[in-house]
């Protein structure tokens, strides 16, 4: 048996219960044959496959705090801390119902090859709570929040662990959490990122995720000597990550024609409104569906997934994991999709990131397409460690060249290994090799 087939096998029976981490094992695996088989010998004596599967520490905690009511609530805290073979554990903190141990095992994994894409040394993490933020008062989410980081300070600090928004974290959790953070610790240090930038925050790091996306987008059109200009988008979520991907998509000349929440998807053939995006989402917290009320013309149908019914040049999945099946991806194609760029963690089941690949569609994975996000995020720890705050342009500047990077590397290792325009294990290897030469580096930890 290969050393690839053993050490899947072994991860399937440990892991039986997550199937999200089976997935994102699976794929990375599957896309590692190549460069395994070639170096089986050197990766097998020390354990880096093994060892790469299975987290440094996970950390799970009990989060009390008290309703609006008074009832005393509880939620389940975790940090999952993945590989630190690069640098400090870096990668966001979920709020959402969903969220249990197995997909933050998905999501640290995932961030650990993501991480070592941008160049920048961060280590590989992720945490969060099933807590849902939806329909809370201010005052419940920072009780929620102080409660948690009473329990998550000990684990992390900037030069250990630094954690950062993701869905259901945004600047307001970010702040709470900083706040607590300091509070207990008295320490004023780059420990969170994603912060406000009246306390250490970095410009573009709001944007960065989603205009990361358009501009790796944007470098895997112009090598088939295409753009963005005329181009029909749909765009899925309505969240941090799909309000800039869609800024940028405007910017750069395309038509933009839906957004998605977890209930629906509306859709203006005139092209989104953002202003009118930002309103309902960033200020008032509320549902896509209320866009169809001030937005004449628009129209607002249930059912997220039927979103990939509306065709389409390019596709932006943006909200969450396993978002897009093998029949959207049927549909899609059908209806004319030729490029995909994922801005969520995992948005393709394997099923449809099979058949775009199938298909030749210009399909740019989640690794590589969303890595703006914590990019941006390194920058904001380079500018706490020094004390500085750079410009909007500089930083952009700076993100956008990291982007045509990861567009170089990942591109260059496919083709490398025979797999030339498959930037699914492009990506995973060319995020892969930079971790394992530093695991065998450092020796058996
Ligand atoms: P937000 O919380 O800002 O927005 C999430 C969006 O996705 C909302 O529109 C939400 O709708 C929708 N959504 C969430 N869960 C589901 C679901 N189960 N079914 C359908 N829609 C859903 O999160 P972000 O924009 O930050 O994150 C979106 C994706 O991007 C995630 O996969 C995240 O991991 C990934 N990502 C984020 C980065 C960042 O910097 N923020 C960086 C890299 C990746 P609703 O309001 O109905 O829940
Ligand atoms: O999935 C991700 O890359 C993020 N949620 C951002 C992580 C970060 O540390 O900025």
């Amino acid at each position: 048996m290969s050393y690839v087939d053993e050490v899947l096998k072994t991860v399937r029976e440990k892991n039986a219960s997550e199937p999200e981490f089976l997935q994102a094992v699976t794929e990375v695996m599957e896309s590692l044959r190549a460069v395994v088989d070639a170096n089986e010998d050197k990766y097998r004596k020390y354990g880096i496959l093994e060892r790469l599967v299975e987290p440094e520490r996970i950390i799970s905690f009990r989060v009390p705090w008290v309703d609006d009511q008074g009832n005393v609530r509880v939620n389940r805290g975790y940090r999952v801390e993945f590989n630190s073979a690069i640098g400090p554990y870096k990668g966001g903190l979920r709020f959402h119902p969903s969220v249990n141990q197995g997909i933050l095992k998905f999501l640290g994994f995932e961030q650990v090859f993501k991480n070592s894409l941008t160049g920048l040394p961060i280590g590989g993490g992720k945490g969060g709570s099933d807590f849902d933020p939806k329909g809370k008062s201010d005052r419940e989410v920072m009780a929620f929040c102080q409660s948690f980081m009473t329990e998550l300070y000990r684990h992390i600090g900037a030069d250990t662990d630094v954690p950062a928004g993701d869905i259901g974290v945004g600047a307001r959790e970010i702040g709470f959490l900083f706040g607590q953070y300091k509070r207990i610790t008295g320490l004023y240090e780059g420990v969170l990122t994603g912060k406000g930038l009246t306390y250490g925050g970095s410009l573009v790091r709001t944007e960065a995720t989603g205009y990361g996306l358009v501009y790796i987008l944007d470098e895997m059109l112009s090598h088939i000597g295409e753009s963005l200009k005329g181009r029909r988008v749909v765009i899925s979520g309505s969240g941090n990550v799909a309000i800039y991907a869609c800024q940028k998509a405007q910017q750069l000349g395309a038509k933009v024609v839906t957004m998605s929440d977890s209930n629906g998807y509306i859709v203006d053939e005139n092209g989104i409104d953002l202003d009118v995006v930002r309103e309902i989402k960033e200020i008032k917290r509320g549902r896509i569906k209320e866009y169809i009320d001030r937005v004449p013309g628009a129209s607002y149908h249930e059912g997220s997934r039927l979103v990939w019914s509306v065709a389409c040049d390019i596709a932006l999945p943006c909200a969450t994991q396993n978002e897009l099946d093998l029949e959207s991806a049927k549909l899609l194609v059908q209806n004319g999709c030729t490029a995909v760029a994922e801005g969520a963690n995992m948005p393709s089941t394997l099923e449809a990131s099979a058949y775009f690949l199938e298909k030749g569609i210009n399909y740019m994975p989640a690794k590589a397409a969303n890595a703006g996000g914590v990019a941006v995020s390194a920058l904001e720890m380079s500018q706490n460690s020094e004390r500085l705050s750079w410009s909007f342009d500089e930083v952009d500047r700076m993100l956008k060249d990291i982007m045509k990077e990861i567009y170089r590397m990942t591109s260059e290792a496919a083709e490398k290994y025979g797999h030339k325009g498959n930037f699914v294990v492009g990506a995973n290897i060319a995020g892969f090799e930079k971790v394992a030469e530093a695991m065998i580096a450092q020796g058996i930890c």
